[in-house]
């Protein structure tokens, strides 16, 4: 055949069977690609994962006095989702269930004290499938829940710097005679940054940023330990004391709680004791306790900062993932409540972050409601590893268009059978009793009115119970000793 009479073969061919033979000679091109090494790299990976950091920060309310400048700064660069939720609001069982794809009524692990690889010994976590897949997994800090119970997993790092022990002042700082518990003590320390475990972590970072990028591509684990109890940082990090507003709270709150709301508070009240004056200055007040947790979440920012300044410095730049989470949020004193473990807003909404070059655009805001289940397949699907079951869906589709139709809700679980569903406007709880709260976020930001009782909204809390889910496992009981 000569060329003349291959061209008008060609123009002879249907439309269909000439755009068929064009993509497979395509998929053969990139199939040859990939054999001789010729294919775009695959992108590097930062996570990185803040405990305890709740949306009391300027990245998701401007009005805030905590500022997080280089949470800001990263979200400038790709997608903040601002109403992203964890899936329980209490360190081990969001962390194992964002790891392993899998929520905890479907593993069984609703606890702090529930041994996640017992009940899951075969199940890949997002690590694993990037080690399966070629990657150099490396971390450090707070990535798994192992501050004392040892949920560390080994399998799913090539290399891991643990948490060095908390760096405990001499004496508890906050000098409360009511209030014994040092692991939840407030205050200055330690006098120089660079003893703490994330100044240690953020150090180990860096250098593995610095490090010279080899043929396998890498992902990095960032685990920032502040602003998690004890609710120290150095003296730097401390705003002008008596200078800040505090949270909003209504100490007639809990009058429209229901009964499952009241039992699963019962054993965090304990914390209000170190509060001697509410409004003073004293080193037990309520005050001073508030201006640490804000000095923390300073230290935790510029922690990230430093591990930023060093991917700006280095050829990954432009080929870097960054996914940045929170593990839960944390109530500073709203809802006549301190601490996490609770199922309304402020325990739950998180700053969630995503940088995919390429596929995000810069400075993005999405409003969908997403819980941290997304963080697995949406990992998986951005670096191009085959999807794996899990209980989340991926978010790629809302990377590439933040307002495409998104009909799921975030849920988040607290123990078995309590449970909350939030949706652009409601936040409807259940709990295993049976009883409910209803809040109407257009007009009650703070959930001080709880809707539940209300005939009107019967439709409402219907449409929310339908994504609660069908079958709950039973709990994990098992400890790690
Ligand atoms: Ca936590
Ligand atoms: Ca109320």
């Amino acid at each position: 055949m000569t060329g003349s009479q291959f061209i008008s073969s060609w123009d002879f061919l249907s439309k269909y069977v000439r755009q068929r033979v064009a993509r497979t000679a395509l998929v053969f091109l990139a199939g040859a690609l990939v054999m001789t090494g010729e294919a775009k790299p695959r992108p590097d990976v930062l996570f990185v994962a803040i405990d305890d950091m709740n949306d009391w920060i300027s990245l998701l309310d401007p009005e805030s006095p905590i500022k997080t400048p280089n949470l800001e700064r990263l979200a400038t660069r790709g997608m903040l989702f601002t109403r992203a939720y964890c899936i329980s609001p209490a360190c081990n069982p969001s962390r194992s269930a964002l790891l392993t794809g899998l929520r905890p009524s479907t593993s069984g692990v609703y606890a702090n004290n529930s041994d996640w690889r017992k009940a899951l010994p075969d199940r890949r976590t997002i690590m694993q499938q990037f080690r399966t897949a070629g990657y150099s997994v490396r971390g450090a800090g707070k990535i798994f829940h192992h501050k004392s119970k040892g949920f560390h997993d080994e399998d799913s790092f090539d290399d891991f710097q643990m948490m060095a022990p908390q760096n405990m002042p001499p004496k508890k700082l906050n000098l409360s005679p009511g209030y014994g518990s040092r692991n939840t003590d407030w205050g200055v320390w330690p006098p120089d940054e660079r003893s703490t475990i994330d100044f240690r972590t953020a150090d180990y970072c860096i250098r593995a940023l610095q490090s010279p990028v080899k043929d396998k591509p890498l992902f990095l684990a960032c685990g920032i330990f502040k602003p998690h109890s004890p609710f120290f940082a150095p003296r730097e990090y401390f705003m002008d004391a008596g200078k800040m507003r505090l949270p909003q709270r209504r100490t007639d709150d809990w009058n429209d709680l229901p009964r499952g709301a009241q039992k699963l508070m019962e054993k965090t009240k304990w914390f209000w004791n170190g509060m001697e004056r509410l409004d003073g200055r004293l080193p037990g007040s309520y005050r001073r306790f508030i201006e640490a947790y804000a000095a923390c979440c300073n230290f935790a920012d510029a922690q990230l900062g430093r591990v930023l300044d060093a991917l700006d410095a280095s050829p990954r730049r432009d080929r870097t993932i960054v996914v940045l989470w929170s593990d839960h949020g944390f109530h500073l004193g709203e809802k006549d409540h301190i601490e996490k473990f609770a199922l309304w807003e402020k325990s739950n909404h998180i700053p969630f972050i995503v940088v995919a070059p390429g596929v995000t655009g810069k400075g993005v805001r999405c409003s969908r409601p997403v819980d941290l289940s997304v963080v697995y397949p949406t990992l998986l699907e951005l670096c191009g590893l085959p999807a794996a079951e899990c209980d989340g869906v991926s978010a790629v589709p809302l990377l590439r268009n933040p307002r495409c139709v998104w009909k799921r809700p975030a849920l988040m679980t607290y123990g078995r059978g309590n449970h909350a569903v939030r949706t652009e406007r409601w936040r409807y709880i259940r709990y295993a009793d049976g009883s409910e709260e209803l809040y109407d976020h257009d007009v009650d930001p703070h959930e001080w009115s709880n809707l539940a009782g209300n005939d009107e909204f019967e439709g409402i809390k219907e449409s929310h119970r339908s994504w609660l889910p069908s079958e709950e496992a039973k709990e994990v009981v098992s400890l790690k000793r």
